[in-house]
């Protein structure tokens, strides 16, 4: 079933608990936690000790997203949070395998992120070793950046490869969703929606469960045309 997961870094810092008192309310049940060291992009989220009491709620599906470089660092920095689902990026590292290895080592589950102008096909040989792809649909840094729509040819050759080597890792797909570019990717096919600041953390009227709402409902209503 599709589920939306909310971007915790577009939240408001100053009342983070407040913030996921009302996302679970919502019924908003994955947290996708962004993390960047500054080089691998040009900014600097969420450390451990921000991330650690937000995780041990347990109130949550967590997904750290390491956007940075030298991943084995960041991945042992990381797993002793015990998030869910730990995901490295593609183009961080020449050995994709023993990442995930060192995730699965740590109880977690693995995952693997690509970017907009990475070959999707680099991501098949891990296809049947991984729980999670993240498919950036915008490149990683920010938050409000413009939906990369080539992507979706991307994702139609994924959910293919995936059909054809009978793997079924979760697809996961971050960056500008909204209701009209979630509805075009539901039609080709992922499974957990990152939510930001153009869906959900924003000023426009509503609260997270109208707003989680109408984005679920343009899913399905795309489908059933
Ligand atoms: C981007 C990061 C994302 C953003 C999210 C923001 O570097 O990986 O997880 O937090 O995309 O959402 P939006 O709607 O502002 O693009
Ligand atoms: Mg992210």
């Amino acid at each position: 079933m599709e589920k939306i997961a909310a971007s915790i870094m577009c939240g408001n810092q100053l009342a983070l608990g407040q913030e996921l008192q009302e996302l679970h309310a919502a019924g908003i049940d994955w947290l996708h936690c962004d993390v960047m060291d500054g080089v691998y992009v040009n900014n600097l989220a969420m450390a451990p000790y921000v991330l650690e009491p937000i995780i041990q709620t347990k109130k949550f599906i967590t997904d750290i997203h390491l956007a940075c470089v030298d991943p084995e660092k960041y991945i042992e920095m990381f797993a002793p949070l015990a998030p869910d689902y730990l995901t490295f990026h593609l183009e961080t590292t020449e050995d994709p395998k023993a990442l995930v290895k060192k995730i699965h080592n740590h109880g977690l589950k693995a995952g693997i992120a690509i970017n907009p102008e990475t070959p999707i096909e680099n991501i098949f040989p891990y296809l049947a070793v991984i729980e999670l792809i993240l498919v950036m649909t915008v490149n990683p840094g920010f938050a409000g950046q413009k939906f990369q729509w080539p992507v979706l040819e991307k994702l139609e050759l994924l959910n293919r490869q995936l059909e054809m080597q009978k793997v079924s890792p979760i697809i996961e797909v971050d960056g500008n969703i909204n209701s009209e570019t979630a509805a075009a990717i539901s039609k080709i096919g992922a499974t957990i929606y990152v939510v930001g600041t153009s869906a959900l953390f924003n000023t426009k009227p509503g609260s997270y469960g109208e707003k989680a709402d109408d984005l679920k409902q343009s899913l399905v209503s795309m489908k059933e045309k």
